[in-house]
């Protein structure tokens, strides 16, 4: 042979060994699917939802995906994370199960049902790996669509990286270079997400690869219910790129030809990586073989036309025959192939199971062998011996069957000397397991929040009084100099510096890619910041109104405030929301539904500053700490004069700790946000008639009053009332819920704890549909009257 013929011979060798290696790992993926249906079926697994059909093309999206690159997709990838060795046949199990520990199940830690995939970003002190040396998939959530506003994010900090100097890319980025890949199913493209996303996308020109699965149907709904014309490349062809205007690289290959395919995503990601352009792969002709999930069958509604196309069209019959039609195997080593991959993974299923329920088992006799004893020594012997002998029965015991034997027998001998054994058992038992369901929801690592130290304000002699929006605007001046992996952007941000001007002239000083104007869609501005926050870079967020973060709260709630908890620890988004509101003028610019955010967003910090020095210095905490917070600047303080704090960009608010504005013996106020302002005017015109309140600050939502300062100060007072522009029931519940309930304040309480809302509905226009919907300085005065009135009639008589 010719040394060219020995080449050509070698990459045949080559090219064949690639392609069988492919065919198995889809073969594998493809068991995995099967054998997990059976487990969900027999009661081993709660839920199943798996990648059948869909294997080939995942395939070559693998081929092509780097070291770098980041991954943001659907339940259907198992075959792609397996390609990328970033999932074992064990660890698909395990996931499953819901096995809790990260060793076992990396996706989630058994927090989210099987499907679900991630790679670990941080290592287990919380600190950055380098993504640059491994392959990475941000998280995955359930809503569908909910990938896509991330998604663009995480291309977007390659277009940073490439394009912003003086960061630090070591952990993060090579010029650029990393894609973005996305994918989703074709039905969860009607989400408004995903042409939100799209088009931002193209506007950005970001290195983004958008895969669509096309099977037709979502669920058991076909694409004529679901997209025009059924056909989503086709009617997204407007976004196609020419000559004359920047766009998309559209391109549409069929799911089971697996030469095209390969070269299809080749030459996707050669666009995307070198010319920062996006590309969306249509991917139809797809199929579903076992259906949707483990709740239903298909041939409910697929008919048998269908259901005959699909299994000729089913991608691993069709690779199988390509690979055997092309010489590069015989039936025979495809057999032996499907062979050992159904072995793998039996074996690797039993590997798995015995895993999950060998620690559960050894606790539970651990547990019976103490019960036992109890059982021994006790009146009840005969009851605790019948637990005993339900748990030890139990063929596949769950921690909740363990829980439930040991509370239950700690009734049977609460005055026995058992008793002691028993609850110890049950504490430390809970402190061990808890952690594993309830971890990370915030930061453990140093840079949590509670670990940045207070720096008050500094000011100069000659320190003049400015608009408040000055003092924001110089201190992010601050902070864009002291990092240049800070960016701010959102709607009006970049060539104006915010409707505000909190960020005038930023742009100017700082380039339009770290001060940047985004186009009218929250959500994906909402995505942005998380991308960028996944890979490193410090986004600010801004939504302009309080009232528009509606738009954004699903992905906030779903994505943000999830993600550090449904990864155990191993992803995170220290990505900064930027909002003003409580009170401007109307039903859209006025609202303060704090209760709302409050409760969607438990993971994320929720920050309500009454100042623009307050809030300032919350900027200031939180770009040292690496948790997600939302800050709710008070949209009527920008043009309210304070002073120029000296030591701009150092000085910080601590974050969860109150500040006592006025102090009082009578009662204690309890407020945020611009309401304050109403609060201390009202507290002075109580002053004159005797009345001398306490007034706090609550500061930060979330977390509440760490300190429970506002606990001690009813002990002092005796009374409460909480003031806020809620609807009746929102925020003030919650306030009342920590003060009462979590900080006992109840005890020190002379009089009914109260709360003074907003009106039910949304605050009407103009300064009477204010007055008439928001406590007014009167409301307060009164409602605090009315309290001492109670308290002390002869004292305070009655107004009305
Ligand atoms: C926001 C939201 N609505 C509904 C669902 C329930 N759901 C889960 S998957 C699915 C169908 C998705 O179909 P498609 O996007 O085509 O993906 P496929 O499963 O066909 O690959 C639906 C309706 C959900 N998870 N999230
Ligand atoms: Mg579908």
């Amino acid at each position: 042979m010719t040394s060219t013929e020995i080449k050509q011979a070698l990459s045949f060798t080559d090219f064949k060994a690639q392609v069988l290696n492919d065919y198995k790992i889809a073969i594998t993926s493809r068991e995995c699917s099967l054998l997990g249906r059976r487990e969900v079926l027999t009661g081993k697994a709660k839920f199943g939802i798996f990648g059948d059909g869909k294997e080939v093309p995942q395939l070559a999206m693998a081929k092509a995906f780097k070291n770098g690159d980041f991954r943001s997709g659907y339940y259907r990838d198992q075959t792609f994370m397996m390609a990328i060795g970033e999932l074992s046949i064990e660890q698909f199990f395990a996931g499953l199960y819901g096995h809790a520990s990260l060793e076992h199940d990396p996706m989630s830690a058994g927090r989210q049902m099987g499907g679900h995939f991630a790679t670990h970003s941080l290592d287990e002190n919380g600190k950055w790996k380098n993504l640059t040396q491994q392959k990475n998939s941000s998280s995955d959530i359930s809503p569908t669509a909910g990938q896509m506003p991330r998604l663009l994010g995480l291309a977007q900090a390659s277009k940073i990286y490439r394009n912003v100097r003086g960061i630090d890319t070591t952990n993060f980025s090579e010029n650029g270079n990393e894609v973005a890949w996305g994918t989703i199913g074709n039905a969860s493209t009607s989400e408004g997400l995903f042409f939100e996303t799209i088009n931002a996308a193209g506007v950005l020109q970001v290195p983004m690869v958008m895969s669509v699965w096309d099977d037709d149907y979502g669920i058991s709904v076909h694409a004529r219910y679901q997209t025009t014309k059924e056909n989503i490349s086709e009617i997204l062809k407007g976004f196609q790129r020419d000559e004359n205007s920047n766009g998309y690289e559209i391109i549409r290959v069929k799911g089971w030809d697996y030469p095209e395919l390969v070269a299809a995503y080749e030459k996707a990601s050669k666009i995307a990586r070198e010319e920062h352009v996006p590309v969306l792969m249509h991917i139809y002709q797809l199929t579903q073989p076992q259906g949707h999930s483990t709740s239903g069958s298909h041939e409910r509604y697929k008919n048998a036309d269908r259901l005959a196309w699909e299994a000729e069209f089913d991608c691993i019959t069709q690779m199988r025959k390509w690979v055997i039609e092309n010489n590069l195997a015989t039936q025979e080593e495809i057999d032996a192939i499907d062979k050992q991959a159904k072995a793998d993974v039996l074996e690797g299923k039993k590997n798995a199971w015995n895993a999950y329920l060998n620690p559960i088992k050894a606790e539970r006799d651990e547990l019976t062998a103490l019960l036992k004893n109890i059982a021994s020594a006790s009146d009840n012997g005969v009851f605790i011996e019948k637990y005993v002998a339900e748990l030890s029965g139990l063929k596949e015991p769950q921690r909740k069957d363990l829980l439930i034997a040991a509370r239950k027998v700690l009734r049977l001998v609460i005055k026995e000397s058992g008793r002691h054994a028993l609850s110890a058992w049950i504490k430390n038992y809970t402190e061990d397991i808890q952690p594993k369901y309830s971890s990370h929801l915030h930061s453990q690592s140093d840079r949590n929040i509670f670990n940045i130290q207070e720096v008050a304000p500094q000011y100069n002699e000659s320190t003049e009084d400015a608009d408040g929006r000055m003092v924001m605007r110089n201190n992010f001046d601050a902070l864009f100099t002291k990092y240049p992996e800070a960016l701010v952007f959102g709607e009006d941000c970049g060539n104006i510096g915010d409707v505000n001007q909190g960020l005038e002239g930023m742009q100017e000083k700082y380039g339009d890619f770290r001060v940047c104007d985004a186009g009218i869609r929250e959500a994906t501005i909402l995505g942005q910041g998380i991308g960028m926050a996944m890979r490193g870079l410090r986004p600010i967020a801004e939504i302009q109104y309080l009232d528009y973060l509606l738009y954004a709260l699903q992905i906030m709630s779903d994505d943000l405030a999830t993600l550090h908890y449904r990864t155990a620890g191993r992803q995170k988004a220290p990505l900064i929301i930027r909002t003003r509101g409580h009170r401007l003028e109307g039903i859209w610019h006025s609202g303060s539904p704090m209760g709302m955010i409050i409760n969607a967003l438990r993971g994320i910090n929720v920050l309500v500053p009454r100042n623009m020095t307050k809030a300032a210095g919350f900027y200031n905490t939180l770009m040292e700490s690496d948790e997600p917070a939302l800050v709710v600047e008070c949209l009527n303080g920008y043009r309210l004069k304070e002073k120029m704090p000296a030591n701009l960009g150092e000085f910080k608010t601590p974050i969860g700790v109150t500040e006592t504005l006025k102090e009082g013996k009578d009662i204690t106020l309890v407020s945020y946000g611009s309401t304050l302002r109403l609060v201390e005017q009202a507290a002075k015109e109580l002053l004159e008639v005797g009345i001398d309140a306490e007034i706090i600050d609550i500061q930060s939502l979330l977390p509440f009053d760490i300190n429970h300062d506002i606990a001690k100060s009813v002990a002092k007072t005796n009374r409460l009332l909480v003031i806020d522009e809620d609807v009746p029931g929102g925020a003030s519940a919650y306030i009342l819920q920590q003060v009462i309930d979590v900080q006992g304040a109840y005890k020190y309480l002379d009089s009914k704890p109260e709360t003074l809302a907003a009106k039910e509905h949304r605050p009407a226009y103009g300064t009477d549909g204010d007055y008439f919907s928001k406590p007014s300085v009167e409301d307060i005065f009164e409602k605090v009257y009315s309290i001492m009135y109670e308290a002390k009639p002869e004292e305070f008589p009655e107004l009305y």
